[in-house]
This record gives C-alpha cells, sequence and structure tokens, in this order.
C-alpha cells in the first residue's frame, strides 16, 4: 500500500459520515432537552419558523401552492437536508483543522440558540436544546472522526467505525422519537376532551333542503377536511383553565376574562365560511363550517374603544397577530370569539380554545387562532404580521366563484353534463352566478339556497354538451352589483381575482 499525506477517499466518505452521525445524535437529544422546554426552543422548529417569520409573502405563497397544506411538513424535510449537507461537509473538514470544524458546530449552535431566543415569549432555558445539542454534537464529532481516520480497512476499524457511527444516528433517531413522545405528553388533548360546549341562546341555524348540489363540494365542510394556514409548526398547547383573554390599547375600560367567564356569555352559533387570501382562483383554501362563540361586538361595546381606535389587533399565544377594522367588528355582523366549530370544541391546529371568526374578511385580517390579547389601536400606529410582508393591511372577502365537477381536464360521453360549483361573497351576498361555454353567450346557473349572505352558495348548470373540446367559465355577481372581474391577479397583495376556467373534452 502506497502512503499519502491526503486522507483517503475513503476516510474522506467516513468523516462526512461522521458528521451526519453526530449532527444526528445531537439533533435527536435536543428534541428530549426540548419536550421540557417547549416545543418552540427545538433547534428544528426554531430555525424552521425563523425562514416561516422571514419569508416575504410571495415566497409563502409559491410555498402554498407547491405543497398546499403539507408547505410544513416540506419546510422540516427542507431544514433536514439542508443540515445533514452541513454536517457532512463540518465531518469532512474536521479531517483537516479540528479547530474549524469546531467553529462549525459553533455557528450551528448559535444559529439554534438565536433562533429559539427570538421566539415569541421565549426565556433563557429555550437555548439549552441548542447548546445540548452543540456539546453533544463537538464530543461525538470527534470520537467518530477520531474513529474514522484511524479505521485502517486490515484490521476491523472500520467496523467499528461504522457501528460506532450507526449507535450514534439510532440515537437521534430514538431521541427524536422520544421527544415527541414527551411533548405529545404535555398536549393538550385531555383538557380538550374535557371541554362541555355551552348550548347557544338562540336555535342552531338549519340548512336549508337543497342547498347541497350533487357533485358540488359539500357544503358544510368537516374538521378533518377544513384547510388549515397559519405560522405555527407546533400549534400553541392552551389549557383553557389558564386561558385568559385581555382587552387593552385605546379603551376606556381594559378587561381580561377567564375561560369560565368567556362560557357565561351568551353564545350563539352560525354558520360562516372561511376563506384564505392566499386561495388561488379555483383554489379550495376556502371551507364552510358551524362556529359556537359569543359576539365580539359586545365585548368591545363593555371595553369602550376610544374613536380614533380604528383597528383592532388580535394577537395569538405564539404571538401572531392580525388587524381587523374595528368598524367591521361593531357593524352588526356575527363577528364571534369561537369555542365551537362543527358542534365540537376547536381542535387544537384550529385554534382550541379560543379563536376570532369574522364573516367577510380574510382570515388573515380577522380570523385569530389561539387568541389571547385584544388591543384597540390605529393602522396608522401599527403593522399586523403580514402587513410588512407585501399584504394589505385590510382584506375584505373578493367575490369568487368556482367549478367543482367536471374536474379540468375530464372527459365525458355526450348528453347532459352536470356543472355545479360554489360561489362565495361573505356578508355581501351572491345574486348571480353564470356559466360561459367557450364563446357563446353567460348564460345564468342555477342557484341552490343557502343558511345566509355569511356562507358560499352552490350553483348548477345543465349542459346539452356536444362532442368536442370545450372550456367553461364561472363568473359571480355580489348584491353590491359587481361582477367578478376577468382581470387575473396573484393572490398577493389582497386576493386573487380571475375567472375560474375548466377545459374538458366530450366524446
Ligand atoms: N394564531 C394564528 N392565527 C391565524 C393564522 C396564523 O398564522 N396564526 N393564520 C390566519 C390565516 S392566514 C387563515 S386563512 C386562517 C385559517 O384558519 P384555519 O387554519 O382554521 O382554516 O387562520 C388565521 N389565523
Ligand atoms: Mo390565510
Amino acid at each position: 500500500m502506497t502512503s499519502s499525506t491526503h486522507p483517503p477517499r475513503s476516510s474522506t466518505v467516513r468523516a462526512g459520515l461522521a458528521g451526519v452521525a453526530a449532527a444526528a445524535v445531537a439533533v435527536g437529544l435536543a428534541e428530549v432537552v426540548a419536550a421540557f422546554t417547549g416545543p418552540q426552543s427545538s433547534p428544528l422548529l426554531a430555525v424552521g419558523a425563523v425562514v416561516v417569520d422571514t419569508v416575504p409573502g410571495p415566497v409563502k405563497d409559491l410555498a402554498i401552492a407547491v405543497f398546499g397544506t403539507h408547505d410544513k411538513t416540506a419546510l422540516i424535510t427542507g431544514t433536514v437536508v439542508l443540515l445533514a449537507g452541513y454536517a457532512a461537509a463540518v465531518g469532512i473538514l474536521a479531517l483537516r483543522s479540528w479547530r474549524l470544524a469546531l467553529g462549525g458546530v459553533a455557528l450551528f449552535t448559535a444559529i439554534g440558540v438565536v433562533a429559539a431566543l427570538t421566539r415569541h415569549d421565549a426565556g433563557p432555558a429555550a437555548a439549552l436544546p441548542s447548546v445540548v445539542a452543540g456539546v453533544v454534537a463537538a464530543a461525538a464529532l470527534r470520537y467518530l472522526v477520531d474513529r474514522a481516520t484511524f479505521a485502517d480497512p486490515v484490521d476491523d476499524g472500520r467496523r467499528r467505525f461504522l457501528i460506532a457511527a450507526g449507535v450514534a444516528a439510532a440515537a437521534g433517531v430514538a431521541g427524536g422519537v422520544v421527544g415527541r413522545y414527551l411533548t405529545s405528553r404535555r398536549a393538550v388533548t385531555a383538557a380538550r376532551k374535557a371541554v362541555v360546549l355551552p348550548q347557544p341562546a338562540q336555535a342552531v341555524p338549519t340548512v336549508p333542503p337543497g342547498a347541497q348540489v350533487e357533485g358540488a363540494t359539500a357544503y358544510v365542510t368537516s374538521t378533518r377536511d377544513f384547510y388549515r394556514i397559519d405560522t405555527s409548526l407546533y400549534p400553541p398547547q392552551i389549557d383553557p383553565s389558564t386561558w385568559q383573554l385581555r382587552i387593552h390599547g385605546m379603551v376606556r375600560n381594559p378587561l381580561t376574562i377567564t375561560w369560565e367567564q368567556l362560557l357565561q356569555r351568551p353564545m350563539i352559533s352560525r354558520y360562516v365560511t372561511l376563506a384564505c387570501v392566499s386561495n388561488e382562483v379555483g383554489g379550495d383554501l376556502i371551507g364552510n363550517a358551524l362556529w359556537l362563540g359569543t359576539p365580539v361586538q359586545a365585548l368591545l361595546d363593555e371595553a369602550q374603544p376610544l374613536p380614533e381606535a380604528d383597528q383592532v389587533v388580535s394577537r395569538s399565544a405564539d404571538g401572531w397577530t392580525c388587524g381587523t377594522p374595528t368598524s367591521v367588528l361593531r357593524d352588526g355582523r356575527d363577528a364571534l370569539l369561537a369555542v365551537g366549530m362543527n358542534g365540537r370544541p376547536l381542535t387544537v391546529p384550529h385554534g382550541f380554545p379560543v379563536r376570532m371568526v369574522v364573516p367577510g374578511l380574510y382570515g388573515y385580517v380577522s380570523a385569530c387562532k389561539w387568541i389571547t390579547e385584544i388591543e384597540l389601536t390605529r393602522f396608522a400606529d401599527f403593522d399586523a404580521y403580514w402587513v410588512p410582508r407585501g399584504w394589505a393591511a385590510r382584506g375584505p372577502i373578493k367575490t369568487q366563484s368556482r367549478i367543482d365537477t367536471p374536474r379540468d381536464g375530464a372527459r365525458r360521453g355526450p348528453g347532459t353534463v352536470t356543472v355545479a360549483g360554489v360561489a362565495w361573497a361573505q356578508h355581501r351576498g351572491i345574486t348571480k352566478v353564470e356559466l360561459q361555454v367557450d364563446d357563446q353567450p353567460w348564460a345564468p346557473a342555477t342557484l341552490a339556497p343557502a343558511v345566509s349572505a355569511d356562507t358560499w352558495v352552490q350553483w348548477s348548470y345543465q349542459w346539452q354538451a356536444p362532442p368536442g373540446d370545450h372550456t367553461l367559465r364561472v363568473r359571480a355577481t355580489d348584491t353590491d352589483g359587481q361582477t367578478q372581474t376577468s382581470t387575473p391577479a396573484p393572490p398577493a397583495p389582497d386576493g386573487a381575482t380571475g375567472w375560474h376556467t375548466v377545459q374538458l373534452t366530450i366524446d
């Protein structure tokens, strides 16, 4: 065998593996520590959260467009892949210079510490998981790289190295699993199960017969199918017994209410269709649920906002904020502090124990989940979370419509085809939906009954379909007489516009 001053290639590969294994055991143990210091302090989640907070609106939009509501999984996967690449590089670096490798570990530790400490409400303990990860990574790296370089293939050093690296990686995975398990035991699942929802003061609205058109999406969206959009990588776990809502700022009468006090307030139940501003034309970031809650207006009346306070800022337990016009919340519409969704307590991802629901506004300016604070202020004085990220301060829902059947690209036999879908202009209401086949004149569709103007409405059209390739377009008109514009606009800054169009073949 020839000797060389350069490390042989095989030890370079082993050093890379050593780096990845050291990172694995470090990050895994950090997950165990984070089970005690809080999920937001996990270096993986904290770094992911910083990425979420720093991406501009259009990038967030792209992520939602590509990954849909799996954007969070994609983010964490991406973070893990990047970390593995970085760790391999640090391992290889360790062959040349242990000091530089230590610097690499220190940098990684510092990123974790800073990310965790800058999370909302983070105490000094939030740094602990990252610090533990850094120390463990350095020790494991030293141990493994030593074994990687002295792994002479003629003795069983290589085998010993692989076993050591395998043990480290397995310990990392085990740490991850144990950490997740410990975290899940601190979840508020049991507290949620124990909640008994109060009865509404008025009768529950009934869905009129015929509201559901065959082939269209469900008129009432099940909680399981309801879209979920938020910035939270691990939803806040709030025990109702400790929950409080503070109403303060530009008010004459600041007040704080507990969960018990909230449940004693008059409750109403209302169907309200919630929509996300990121919804593309034809998209499915929209759902209709039965919400149980207490009117926001009465609470605001008690707090007595000052006349200049034109913005109500809602703040969630994890520091997210949204700004709602005070005038909208006091104009008599059924804006709710909701505790129930479809007859059950809110689920944790949908805001347990309390969230806001406001008919007629996009979620990002109104539907604060895990709400703990309401501050009266002015639009001129405070920008809520999405505003500096490129979204409009005010977000009334734009009139929209969607073709649910047939699907784009469908093939059908000739004869009568039922074209059906949904249309929405929450709180204003839909007066007309029209369908256009190819370049023919717009024809009125049949509108199904809806519970109220606060929900979407279903529509249908019986189409005598001749053979050939066809294009179907839909547009809706609201009670203000406004017909949807044909001009396409992206979701940012204040909601997508354009006509939903599907192409199909009749043969
Ligand atoms: N705390 C908190 N509340 C939030 C958000 C968030 O990121 N954090 N996102 C808002 C947005 S953009 C929308 S569209 C709705 C979605 O509510 P859902 O996930 O229950 O459908 O929640 C709103 N409330
Ligand atoms: Mo949204």
